[in-house]
């Protein structure tokens, strides 16, 4: 019997020694959270370590995240470090329970590494940014001390040790326990719930800045979409994506809040005789461009969702090139790659070649009728149609470099991704949906298709094995859209496999080769089975 309570006592014991390492974990990402609102949101720990996370991930197996989680890929992997530090902190709070001191230690060894990793990010703003993990570490090994001395530091001795042990008396009691434990997790949550409302402050200026913004009318206004390039059939993707539904697809693990009235872009580097720097209120005084143009992501798989349109407004950027005496390379210009340079320190390349050869690529202030929104890049991104975003769209993008692609990677490329990267012709069904069951008769099938800069000439449908059937197509906008189609089907009960396959504005019919979307886009054409009758 006596050995059964000794045990019971050190399983209670190891428990709240566990909950003390929890507590301290949870106090340590309290203080720190509050410490990043007055130092810089970006620096806390579990944003530093998520990003050095993001930018160490294998391109397959961030290609895997994108596949598995979507969008939502952010918040899993910020979930994946809270279940990992309350792991690692439950496990510390038990060996604390021997080793007290060395269990405090312990913490403060994390809190130097999640200062490390803040110090080694690439928008580090300087030594301050390691604060916010000390402090915290220093937080959660003052928890960890004290708390875990409430539980009691000597352990009874193995069961059996020695039957004449008297056992130590608990040393311990559950009152002390309870309340320290209680002040401990109120006084933490304060803490974390200040650090939250004053990084929310923190934005209002950038908010404030967006607010303000009143989008001149375009010196060039974008074409009237024809009334025939919206089919209006159910379950197809609108032509123009409002902002809210747009995809996302970026490291940023906190949104940057740009405020436009600081905001400046500097354009310098090879070849630039004259280099410029603009403020906001500077590029909205020049004549703005305004255009309808799809945005597709590299990491979009065959049939994926990383496709929108927006109607876009925003200087040509070709014409900021000329007047820093920038020359496209086949006229003689010395740099032919662009690195775009965002606020939180990406880096994008793109052909100048690309840029300047009379395509509407722009530096876009506005998307649909309203400024960015923060997540698409408020105040300024690049958009150049007919390019993958990631050698194209910087969002928060603060500095343009003109250099080589001999010269230098940008974020991606050194990351497994190609350097040149135009968008592949692509064609979607978006109804059915993949093992849909429908009525047998008539069908609509549909979808949209892309081929940004060369336009999409004509779909096809094919039922199982069947032969290439003519789908209708929508009218199309611009060659920088995707277009709509749809196509009836005549369907018969059983299991039918339809397949889809564009041809683009040259006559080129997309590939079936199936390949992955590293390192430049994935290949083959989308299918659907269904099920009719
Ligand atoms: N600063 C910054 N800009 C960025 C990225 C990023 O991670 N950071 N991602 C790029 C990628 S991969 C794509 S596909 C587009 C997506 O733009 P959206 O989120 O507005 O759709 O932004 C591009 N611009
Ligand atoms: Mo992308």
């Amino acid at each position: 019997m006596r050995v059964v309570s000794i045990n019971r006592r050190t399983v209670e014991r190891g428990a709240l020694a566990a909950a003390s390492g929890l507590l301290a974990g949870y106090t340590a990402l309290a203080a720190a959270e509050l410490t990043a609102s007055l130092v810089r949101p970006q620096a806390g720990p579990v944003t530093v370590i998520g990003g050095a996370a993001i930018d160490r991930t294998p391109a397959a197996l961030k290609d895997f995240a994108i596949r598995t989680f979507g969008e939502n890929d952010k918040l899993v992997l910020q979930l994946g470090i809270l279940v990992t530090v309350a792991l690692l902190a439950a496990l510390l709070g038990v060996f604390a329970l021997r080793h007290r001191r060395t269990g405090a230690a312990g913490v403060l060894a994390f809190g130097v590494l999640g200062a490390a990793a803040a110090l080694g990010r690439p928008d580090a703003a300087g030594p301050w940014d390691a604060l916010p993990s000390l402090v915290g570490a220093v937080a959660g090994a003052l928890v960890l001390y004290l708390l875990v001395g409430t539980v009691g530091g000597a352990t009874a001795r193995p069961a059996g040790a020695g039957a004449d042990d008297t056992e130590p008396p608990a040393a311990w009691n559950r009152r002390g326990f309870l309340l320290a434990a209680g002040v401990t997790a109120i006084a933490s949550t304060g803490a974390g719930a200040l650090g939250r409302a004053l990084t929310g402050r923190r934005g209002q200026g950038a908010t404030a800045s967006r607010t303000a913004v009143r989008l001149p009318a375009p010196a060039s206004p974008a074409a009237p979409i024809p009334a025939g390039a919206a089919l209006r059939i159910p379950g197809v993707s609108a032509f123009t994506t409002p902002n809210k539904e747009f995809y996302r697809v970026d490291t940023a693990l906190v949104v940057p809040k740009v405020d436009a009235d600081t905001w400046r872009l500097r354009i310098h580097g090879k070849g630039v005789s004259r280099p410029r720097s603009y403020s906001f209120a500077e590029l909205l005084q020049r004549p703005l461009i305004e255009r309808d143009i799809t945005l597709t992501c590299v990491s979009n798989e065959v049939g994926g969702p990383y496709a929108g349109s927006a109607r876009w407004l925003g200087v040509r950027l070709s014409d900021l090139l000329r007047e820093a005496g920038i020359q496209a390379p086949s006229r003689g210009g010395r740099a032919d790659q662009l690195i775009a340079r965002s606020v939180d320190a990406m880096t994008l390349g793109t052909p100048v070649e690309e840029v300047m050869d009379g395509r509407d690529a722009m530096l876009a202030v506005g998307m649909n009728g309203e400024p960015l929104p923060f997540e698409h890049g408020f105040p300024v991104r690049m958009v150049v149609p007919g390019l993958y975003g990631y050698v194209s769209a910087c969002k928060w993008i603060r500095e343009i470099e003109l250099t080589t692609f001999d010269s230098y990677d940008p974020y991606w490329v050194k990351r497994g991704w190609a350097r040149r990267a135009p968008v592949k012709t692509q064609a979607r069904i978006d109804t059915p949906k993949p093992f849909a069951r429908i009525p047998a008769g008539t069908v609509t099938v549909a979808g949209v298709a892309w081929a940004q800069h060369r336009g999409i000439e004509r779909v096809e449908v094919q039922v199982d094995d069947g032969p290439w059937q003519e789908a209708s197509l929508a009218a199309q906008a611009t060659t920088d859209t995707w277009r709509q189609w749809s196509f009836d089907w005549k369907a018969s009960s059983g299991g039918h496999r339809l397949t889809v396959r564009a041809t683009d504005g040259r006559g080129e019919v997309q590939t079936e080769l199936r390949t992955r979307t590293i390192p430049d886009g994935a290949s083959g054409r989308h299918g659907v089975f269904v099920t009719v009758g």
